[in-house]
């Protein structure tokens, strides 16, 4: 589908089929995670229309200090941030995740008030959040060049590789990286790579290490948010699959490795119990008090960063970071 519209289209790359391949990708995923001896479920599957909205209200939490601090390093560094990527002229500013495009719009701000030589190009597997977004960008910013793409991260990244020349400055924001495992983060930073040129820039947005404390209390909030966000996976699970979770049996239990940096969540049985899935016609036995893993959230050091950039082939040039130095978005230069 493309929408075309003076300034502002919109390019959708995701499968055009009645979603039967996604649910099955979700029952085999469900499946396989809950027949491990250690269970585990993927973390990317909280985000149904419920689980969505649910993480939109742990931003706004008062434990949940990443949004506010990477809002803030934004706000403070907007301005050699914008000097920094205009410096050489016209480039597309490519933003992975876009979402509501909250923070981006800080910096979209800037820039349009200098030039508008670059246009921007917000990438989401939500086709409502991009037709939103595009609709509110006409608004709030006339006159911004908008090409909103509908997909998957990498094949959208192809999609541009191949469709947009010119010099690229990449968006990867929200310590999104720290819910990948260390080595598929580093998977997937070198994809992004492969669909830059070199001298092309990639802003990532990482949460740094901090008082254990703290770190803990924004992954187990004291209004339960959180909770009813790991436990909403197994709603999904019950609605989608064909489930019979007794989802209030569940509780949600989170911890703080601070050796490894790993923030992770739970969600712990609380009796003896046999869960059915339609979808695999299988039985899955719970032990009293037995454990599923849904989520890492990795922070991390600055140090780690640099050798992680190094590995796929970035260099750091600037780190930005807030007051409390709680977050950091560095500018990585594609080598
Ligand atoms: C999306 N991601 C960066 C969030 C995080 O902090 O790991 C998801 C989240 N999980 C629990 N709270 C927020």
């Amino acid at each position: 589908m493309l929408q075309d519209l003076t300034q502002h289209s919109l390019i959708d790359l995701s499968r055009k089929d009645d979603g039967s391949r996604d649910t099955a990708a979700f029952a085999h995923d469900v499946a396989t995670g809950l027949s491990l001896a250690q269970k585990k479920l993927p973390s990317r599957y909280f985000y149904d229309a419920k689980g969505s909205r649910l993480f939109q209200q742990i931003m706004e939490l008062p434990e949940y200090y990443l949004t506010r601090a990477e809002f803030e390093v934004l706000n403070t560094h907007r301005q050699a941030m914008a000097s920094h990527f205009a410096a050489e002229g016209f480039f597309h500013l490519v933003d992975l995740g876009a979402g509501d495009a909250l923070k981006t719009k800080l910096l979209l701000r800037e820039l349009t008030q200098r030039s508008k030589d670059f246009d921007y190009i917000p990438i989401d597997i939500s086709g409502d959040a991009m037709v939103q977004l595009t609709g509110s960008l006409q608004e709030e910013i006339p006159g911004l060049q908008v090409q909103a793409v509908v997909g998957e991260y990498i094949q959208a990244l192809e999609w541009l590789h191949h469709h947009k020349t010119g010099p690229k400055v990449v968006l990867f924001l929200g310590s999104n990286i720290g819910n990948f495992e260390p080595e598929e983060g580093i998977v997937f930073l070198q994809r992004i790579r492969q669909c830059l040129d070199p001298g092309d820039k990639l802003l990532l947005g990482v949460d740094l290490r901090k008082n254990p404390d703290t770190i803990l209390k924004a992954y187990d909030d004291a209004a339960g948010i959180t909770a009813a966000f790991n436990l909403n996976l197994l709603h999904r699970i019950n609605r989608e699959l064909g489930g019979d979770f007794k989802v209030d049996q569940f509780r949600h239990f989170a911890l703080y490795d601070p050796q490894a940096g790993a923030m992770k969540s739970y969600l712990v049985s609380e009796e003896a119990q046999e869960v059915y899935l339609k979808s695999s016609g299988e039985r899955y036995k719970f032990e009293a008090w037995e454990a599923i893993h849904t989520e890492n959230s990795h922070k991390f050091t600055l140090n780690q960063v640099e050798e992680m950039a190094l590995l796929c082939g970035f260099k750091v040039d600037t780190v930005y970071q807030d007051k409390n130095e709680y977050f950091a978005d560095i500018v990585l230069d594609a080598s």
